[in-house]
């Protein structure tokens, strides 16, 4: 004769006869194999795009900030990668940097120098929120151009917060008037794109004039004036 469901206490894994033997669940999971856990990592880690700036994970003291450079084609981008990278150790007296990173007194800047918009939406699209902010460079002499629109856009869409602006090829440029105008154009792209234009600092200078060694102390001062402006715009 069965015996009864009170007798059984269903609740219970300890059914009679059963006592010593514990729930197949409480067993400990068997042990991972080796190497399996170091792998998982490294899949969740390139998952999460935890390269997708090029990016250091170690280095540097305080925390590691990522930031990208958008703008139109021709507009100086590469040209402001390097003096940042350049020109900021020498005047912060440091060892050199390799291309793209710097260290301001709030640590490590990584910078990724984008290719085109295409390039900066596909990795927006996995690494978005790695981004401290983002750094546009618009030509002095030509102004915001459509691609520049185009970066705004895609920052807008992937959530990027911040947004600092370079406005360079100041030596080509030799009206003052000019400057401020294009100044004016870039923050009310800035409102447009749904950025607070009068909220993100806009560093006036020259990359080319910075990396001219001895040449020019403001283009230097320039660079650092930006690293500042970095630093406290994207903490
Ligand atoms: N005169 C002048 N030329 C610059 C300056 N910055 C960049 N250039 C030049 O502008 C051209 C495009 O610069 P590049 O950095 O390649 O632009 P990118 O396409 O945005 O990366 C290059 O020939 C640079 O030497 C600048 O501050 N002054
Ligand atoms: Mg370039």
């Amino acid at each position: 004769m069965a015996p009864a469901a009170a007798e059984l206490n269903l609740a219970s894994t300890e059914l009679p006869g059963r006592r010593h033997q514990r729930h197949r669940y409480d067993l400990p999971p068997p042990p991972a194999p080796a190497g399996w856990a170091r792998s998982l990592t490294r899949q969740l880690a390139a998952v999460e795009g935890d390269d997708m700036w090029g990016g250091r994970r170690k280095g540097g003291t305080g925390p590691q900030r990522r930031a990208a450079v958008i703008g139109s084609q021709g507009h100086g981008k590469s040209t402001l990668v390097r003096a940042l990278s350049e020109v900021l150790p020498r005047e912060y007296r440091q060892p050199p940097q390799p291309l793209g990173q710097f260290v301001t007194a709030r640590g490590p800047y990584q910078l990724y120098d984008c290719l085109d918009p295409d390039d900066f939406r596909s990795r927006l699209a996995v690494g978005a929120g790695q981004l401290s902010g983002s750094l546009l460079v618009v030509s002095a002499q030509d102004g915001p151009l459509p691609e520049t629109r185009e970066y705004l856009a895609a920052a807008r869409a992937a959530g990027v917060a911040r947004i600092a602006v370079f406005l360079g090829m100041r030596d080509l440029v030799d009206d003052v008037d000019i400057e401020t105008i294009v100044e004016l154009e870039v923050r009310e792209l800035l409102d447009e794109m749904g950025y607070r234009g009068d909220h993100c600092p806009v560093v006036h200078g020259s990359a080319l004039e910075a990396m001219r060694q001895g040449r020019s102390r403001k283009g230097r001062r320039d660079v650092v004036r930006l690293a500042e402006a970095l630093d406290g715009h994207f903490g």
